[in-house]
């Protein structure tokens, strides 16, 4: 053998050798359903237990979660898994043997699944059982999730069940494929080529979703075009209805209040005018008919523009319950969104959803969820939870969040929101007492109802890895799970996240966990420290504007919102300002309004207070403000840092595309910082504190700052 070609043979070997320990290279494209195959060390054990399939009945949705168990158990342990044992999956209808087991299931609803292990005869055996087929296709992939995480599989007896019956994306997505405050690439649904042309990745879509327990997609921007609604377009919702269906996954549009003028040839969208009625009963007839098991209509009525009862001097009880009576017979339902803020209504914007709504509790029909965001301003870094929580107890509420980062950074800014929601949901509203946590309204068991939602607008896009940003995927998933369980911990969520998009070790999950904890926290910093809010770039929300005044409305501005003078900044919302306050429950309100309760983390929220205000660290208000600011920026730091550190775990495709967006989100921390102290500081005049560098730029450059392109207007 020529030398040349013993090095090239080594080489070979060597690379064969050494293959599996070289992390291969992934784009992010298959989220969290990688299954890799598990370690040496662990995966015996796991063969041990882990058996044969068994067959299924024939019904689609058990053959895919047949199909996907097989998928993930030869991705994770291989073809061969020769311990003997055998998994039985199927619910007491369609398998014998299951129904022989007489398992209890009745707390397993609709959707959940029960999973035990069981010696038959010697041999292991482990069932996944389920009143319904999605609920055993739940237990697949929660099975799945349990070896991909490396939990023990070989003594279960786990039951689970959602909390939420509603669980759902809203994808503001328009029919020209834009995506509003979509920063992950143009609409997943290519409305021109549907219905004939049916992208696989409306399967995978649908398929994620279900692996995380979403069970239903609203397709259309609640900035809704009537369009969406005519035939051709209800034929392409039909399609991807029928992709997503065997998942468990129903299809949902949002409605645009005017269509009865628009494409129904009537002078009104009158709710109460009868053949305004007889419209959308028609309508609705229409859609059952293509789409059987069709959800219902998404509605922003009377809300920045959009056309709505108030129009013609009705309510949005009026408007709701008329669209409610169309899907009713049907079994659909009308999610009605409280995001309302009046062109007339001076009053601090703060309050007007709950003035607006709050009159009518009890009045909406059984079949509507008022849908409310989880702040009363606009999914900002930081709200405090929204005043209607704990306020409707004769309405259905469910409950919005913004998994796409308008506000925070977009898609290159690594801002795990987990920590974000459950803040929000382990608030206290004591509607009830204490203990009345939002998390309890949006689950219904605080008073007893069951039509219970959680939405989130999606941050999904035709980019490769679905979410503009590996870590972005997170977000999606996080939802997923705390739609599911409103309780859980966001921490376990972002551990199981990590384990399995990355790898299980916990040299690795240990600091990304960390990192993910400490990332929302880190924005609130940079951008809005201790209750600021609403201080973005006009318009396309990117970067700081803390300076923008004027134009259209004063509630679109930033300087509504800190009102800095040279005496002091924060909003005044207590008794002697507007008194949002007085919207929450008397112990909430009596918390907000007394400076020595009220967490600094909301104290500019709630009050306004001059510069030299001592905080609860000592230093003056400004000097903590620019500290806060700083700390955001060295977080960011921090986390590149970590981020680095990692890379031993992480294929080198994944990880420089993390490493690359990192820096991005460093310098406009930075950014932000800068502009945002150079500003307050013309307004206030004050030094800056020791050792806190002066903004490299003058505030004029800072203001001059442009971006006509930024995405997702
Ligand atoms: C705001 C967004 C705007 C949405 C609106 C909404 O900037 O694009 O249409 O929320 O929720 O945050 O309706």
């Amino acid at each position: 053998m020529r030398p040349s070609h013993l090095f090239r043979g080594l080489c070979l070997a060597a690379g064969l050798l050494l293959a599996p320990l070289i992390a291969r290279a992934e784009d992010g494209h298959e989220l969290w359903l990688r299954y890799r195959p598990v370690e040496a060390s662990a995966a015996g054990a796991y063969r041990a237990s882990v058996g044969a399939v068994a067959p299924v009945a024939d019904t689609p949705t058990l053959k895919l979660a047949r199909a996907e168990l097989e998928r993930g158990l030869a991705g994770l342990l291989g073809e061969r898994r020769d311990g003997g044992g055998e998994i039985l999956l199927g619910t007491p209808k369609s398998s014998p043997r299951i129904a022989a087991l007489k398992l209890p299931l009745e707390t397993a609803g609709d959707e959940g699944f029960r999973i035990r292990t069981l010696a038959d005869g010697g041999r292991p055996l482990t069932v996944i059982a389920a009143n319904t087929d999605v609920g055993v296709l739940h237990g697949v992939y929660r099975y799945l999730a349990l070896i991909q995480t490396r939990q023990a599989v070989d003594r279960l007896d786990l039951l689970d069940a959602p909390k939420v019956r509603y669980r759902l994306l809203n994808h503001w997505d328009n029919l020209d494929r834009s995506v509003e405050r979509g920063y992950a690439g143009q609409s997943i649904w290519d409305w021109w080529r549907l219905p004939d042309v049916k992208d696989p990745r409306y399967v995978d879509y649908a398929r994620a979703n279900a692996s995380i327990g979403i069970n239903g997609a609203v397709l259309n921007n609640v900035n809704a075009k009537s369009d969406s609604l005519t035939a051709p377009y209800i034929a392409k919702a039909a399609a991807l209805a029928d992709a997503f269906r065997p998942y468990g996954i129903k299809v949902y549009l949002s409605a645009r209040f005017s269509s009865p003028i628009e494409i129904g040839g009537l002078k009104t969208a009158d709710p109460l005018d009868p053949a305004v009625r007889a419209f959308w009963k028609a309508k609705a007839d229409e859609i059952y008919k293509a789409i059987p098991d069709f959800g219902g209509f998404l509605v922003k009525a009377n809300s920045e523009g959009q056309p709505g009862p108030q129009d013609y001097g009705r309510t949005h009880a009026d408007g709701a319950n008329m669209l409610a009576q169309a899907v009713g017979p049907h079994g659909g339902i009308v999610m009605w969104r409280a995001f309302v803020y009046s062109h007339e209504q001076p009053d601090d914007r703060a309050k007007q959803g709950y003035s607006e709504f709050k009159p009518f509790d009890g009045q909406f029909a059984e079949n509507v969820i008022v849908q409310v965001k989880n702040g009363a301003i606009d999914f900002q870094p930081r709200e405090p939870f929204h005043p209607l929580f704990g306020a409707m107890p004769k309405t259905n509420l469910g409950m919005e969040f913004q998994i796409t980062k308008e506000y925070l950074g977009f898609s290159t800014h690594l801002a795990y929101l987990g920590t974000m929601w459950e803040e929000v949901l382990k608030a206290d509203t004591f509607a009830a007492g204490r203990g009345s946590t939002v998390a309890k309204v949006v689950d219904g068991k605080l008073h007893g109802c069951s039509r219970t939602l959680m939405a989130g607008v999606a941050n999904i896009g035709s980019d490769r890895n679905w979410s503009g940003s590996q870590f972005d995927q997170a977000n999606w998933y996080a939802f997923g799970r705390l739609a599911w369980d409103p309780e859980a911990s966001s921490e376990a969520v972002a551990r199981d996240w990590a384990a399995m998009t990355f790898t299980p070790d916990r040299r690795f999950t240990g600091p990304a966990v960390k990192m993910m904890m400490g990332s929302r926290e880190a924005v609130v910093d940079y951008m809005t420290p201790m209750g600021l809010h609403h201080l973005m770039g006009r318009s396309h929300h990117y970067g700081p504007g803390p300076w923008v005044a004027g134009g259209e409305r004063a509630d679109w501005t930033s300087v509504y919102y800190h009102k800095a003078d040279k005496a002091g900044i924060g909003f005044d919302r207590t008794a002697k300002g507007s008194d949002a306050v007085a919207q929450y429950a008397p112990p909430v309100a009596a918390a907000f309004s007394d400076l020595s309760k009220v967490d600094e983390k909301d104290l500019l929220w709630f009050h306004h207070l001059p510069w030299d205000y001592r905080t609860r660290s000592g230093r003056p208000l400004w000097d903590e403000l620019v500290i806060r600011y700083s700390r955001g920026v060295k977080a960011v730091d921090g986390m590149q840092a970590t981020w680095s550190d990692l890379s031993p775990y992480v294929d080198a495709e994944r990880h420089g595309e993390v490493a690359t967006y990192l820096a991005i989100q460093y310098r406009e921390a930075q950014w932000w910082r800068d502009a945002s102290v150079a500003y307050f500081q013309s307004i206030n005049g004050l030094p800056l504190p020791k050792g806190e560098a002066p903004p490299p730029l003058s505030l004029e450059a800072y203001e001059a700052i442009a971006f006509p392109y930024a995405p997702g207007i």
